[in-house]
């Protein structure tokens, strides 16, 4: 099965499908464009081609659906979280290209990011336009291992950009950069396949290249090729670059900006980027991620978060069959772990894990496989009918998170775990499930036109 490497191959899959709808009529990239987007927040992709102001292209909606990310690698959605832990576990190393679309135009010189890009405002007291999509490429300079993030920009002059930088490897790859009196180069990434978003969120340790992981999703090495005024290589098939350095002291005032867990996160003193050159496709698509709460941004993270969390998670519980991280938490606060229980315990170790897993984790609630993880009902009937609020629910005061968390003090919050698995020595009969017979049900599925002929069958 070949899938291509760039954003426009995902789009035609879309296309295809009836999940890219093409926006008729001029719309302002000032909050009218986020608009839609909310409006559409679990519906099609869309493409905005008539934009005040600059013009150009944007795409948004393009990951806000589990779904959307299935049809872009062309895989049924029960395969695609066993698709991301095989690629965590068996990377592939990035092949180096020499000519790439995404240097089809190269511009080094005048560059002025508003008048180039439709670069949209997202939220009403957003601080004003930023990129939202913009996939951050860095090297360490002890190592030269690469390290990809994403991480917002929000245009203050033609070529200045501000950036927030939360406890990451960024962060630390930043500190030692200055530390050895070295500016510090980036390349933020704009418009990339699904697969590219979701590696640069995988947590993995410091020293993994995520872009391994976006070769192990594909099957296949992903493209890249070296930038023309920074020592970074990157996705070869992306829609735009921005290469640009970074200098120790150099702050401004940056946010308001709508984060994912629907708060503003405050105004601070954050990072400058000073935007060397800029290269990109012929009629570039600017791709946007609509920020606070939106499901797009959620499920980026969740999709890659939920990958690591059941690698961890299956080495102290070997029995771990799937995990799930819902988007009223934020796809980054709660998790429901579905288990084959082996022993007594088991279901306590596997929340465990997932704490130790996941600063920002703070709910695990753990299931049986006989419990549809990703179904709030069936999660709510295993705790009402499994769980011993005494026994099986513990609190864990104080416990490491991060600044991301809007609810977290010096960095640290209580973590609640909920066992709702069966009890191993309780009598067959106590989940027993109550239902008519098994080849009664049949029969009823079989005869159902003969009972109600003018009736459709129920799904
Ligand atoms: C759409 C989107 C925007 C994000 N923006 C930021 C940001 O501005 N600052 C930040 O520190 N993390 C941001 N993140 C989260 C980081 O990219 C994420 O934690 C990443 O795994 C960090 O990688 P690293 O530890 O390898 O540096 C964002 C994530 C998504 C999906
Ligand atoms: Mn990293």
């Amino acid at each position: 099965m070949f899938v291509s490497q760039s954003l426009r191959h995902a789009l035609e899959r879309y296309e295809a499908a009836g999940e890219l709808w093409h926006a008729a009529a001029e719309v302002d990239p000032r909050f009218e464009l986020a608009g839609i987007l909310w409006r559409l927040k679990r519906g099609p992709a869309v493409l905005f081609t008539k934009l005040r102001g600059s013009g150009g292209r944007a795409v948004g909606n393009v990951l806000n659906t589990r779904g959307k990310f299935a049809a872009a690698l062309n895989l049924p959605l029960s395969e695609v979280q066993a698709r991301v832990v095989h690629a965590v576990e068996h990377p592939i190393e990035p092949r180096s290209v020499q000519e790439a679309p995404c240097q089809e135009v190269v511009v080094d010189h005048d560059i002025d990011l508003l008048k180039m890009f439709p670069i949209p405002t997202l939220s009403e007291f957003d601080a004003g336009p930023y990129i939202s999509a913009g996939v951050c490429i860095a090297k360490h300079p002890d190592t030269g291992v690469r390290n990809v993030s994403i991480n917002r920009l929000h245009i203050q002059e033609p070529a200045v950009m501000g950036t927030n930088i939360a406890p990451t490897h960024l962060h630390t790859i930043r500190k030692r950069c200055f530390e050895l009196g070295r500016p510090l180069e980036l390349a933020f990434v704009v418009g990339n396949h699904p697969a590219v978003l979701v590696a640069s969120q995988c947590l993995l340790e410091l020293g993994y290249d995520e872009l391994r992981v976006a070769g192990g999703i594909f099957g296949e090495p992903l493209e890249v090729v070296k930038c023309r005024t920074v020592d970074l290589e990157v996705p070869a098939h992306a829609e735009i670059v921005i290469e640009a350095v970074m200098h120790p002291d150099d702050l401004a005032e940056e946010a308001p900006f709508g984060e994912f867990p629907g708060t503003y996160g405050g105004r601070k003193q954050n990072p400058r980027l000073h935007v060397k050159c800029v290269t990109h496709r012929e009629h570039p698509i600017l791709q946007v991620v609509s920020a606070g709460k939106h499901p797009e941004h959620l499920l980026i993270g969740g999709i890659a978060r939920e990958a690591t969390l059941f690698r961890d998670v299956r080495k102290t519980v070997p029995g771990t069959q799937r995990v799930f991280m819902s988007e009223g938490g934020s796809c980054r606060f709660h998790a429901v772990i579905a288990i084959k229980k082996r022993t007594e315990g088991e279901g306590k170790s596997a929340a465990f894990a997932a704490f130790a897993s996941q600063d920002l984790l703070k709910r695990a609630i753990v299931v049986d496989e006989d419990i549809d993880i990703e179904d709030p009902y069936e999660v709510e009937w295993a705790i009402a009918t499994r769980s011993d609020f005494e026994r099986d629910i513990f609190v864990i005061p104080g416990a490491k998170s991060n600044n991301a968390d809007p609810m977290a003090v010096n960095n640290t919050v209580a973590k609640m775990g909920i066992d709702a698995t069966k009890a191993l020595d309780a009598p067959l009969q106590r989940y027993l499930l109550p239902n008519v017979p098994a080849q009664v049900a049949q029969r009823v599925v079989q005869r159902w036109s003969e009972y109600f002929p003018d009736q459709p069958s129920p799904a």
